[in-house]
């Protein structure tokens, strides 16, 4: 439900921060977004679906801010890095975000994170949709099955482990090597800058439940696997297996 405490702000990083009261929602802390001059090589990618087609689970405001706002906000950013460097025209964020260490020194950091956010959300809107969730289907079943036993354990696992990270970050199910683990990163770090890839990805910053859920962030990534789309991960599962 929509109303003034749907907005209430948080202070402070971590799940457990301080309750100051309520603020106007365009207090809405989204990141600051840079200026671009010049031709935008990174767009954001549509949703191709509606802010509330992910209901109850997942509701239209919070879809609405963290698509048009933060995951906004990271293309900009990024545009404005890789524009000071017309070599970097031709790269496409992957190939940025595999080759950090190769750029010029004073875009690293910019690109690590913003570059990461806008990677890691564009999978992120892609492995959720509407009429998703149950139990996974295809190749990606067996994998998962084989590797942790059953669906519920590895559920389970992957929700404990994104309940424990501190402060904002993400939890994965990565192929590693050809092994299936869960792994979380800080921040808007990806797997793919590491070498790992990164089948699917639950965004555990605020800014993802905070809106429905204040601090229940449990309660967040019990959610998130009604609107998962199996058909999307099992294809990111077959990229990886090539990967
Ligand atoms: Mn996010």
């Amino acid at each position: 439900m929509a109303n003034r405490r749907n907005f209430l702000y948080l202070l402070g990083a971590g799940t457990t921060g301080t309750l100051l009261g309520t603020l106007p929602a365009a207090s809405w802390a989204a990141p600051t977004i840079a200026t671009v001059t010049a031709t935008e090589m990174f767009k954001l990618p549509p949703l191709t679906y509606d802010y509330n087609a992910l209901e109850p689970h997942i509701d239209a405001a919070t879809m609405e801010f963290h698509h048009d706002k933060h995951h906004a906000a990271y293309v900009k950013n990024l545009n404005a890095a890789v524009t000071k460097y017309p070599e970097l025209k031709t790269k496409t964020v992957e190939q940025l975000l595999t080759s950090l260490s190769t750029l010029p020194k004073d875009i690293q950091t910019t690109v690590r994170n913003n570059g990461g956010g806008h990677y890691n959300h564009t999978m992120y809107w892609q492995i959720m949709g509407p009429k998703g969730g149950g139990k996974p289907t295809g190749e990606i079943a067996a994998a998962i099955q084989k590797q942790f036993g059953s669906f519920d354990t590895f559920k389970t696992q992957f929700n404990e482990a994104g309940t424990k990270l501190f402060g904002s970050g993400w939890v994965w199910l990565v192929n590693q090597q050809g092994k299936l683990k869960i792994i979380t990163t800080p921040n808007q770090d990806s797997p793919i800058s590491e070498g790992i890839y990164p089948i699917m990805g639950n965004d555990v910053w605020e800014h993802a439940y905070y809106l429905k859920y204040q601090n229940r962030r449990p309660d967040y990534l019990a959610a998130w696997w009604n609107v998962i789309n199996w058909n999307e991960v099992n294809n990111r599962f077959a990229k990886s297996l090539k990967a």
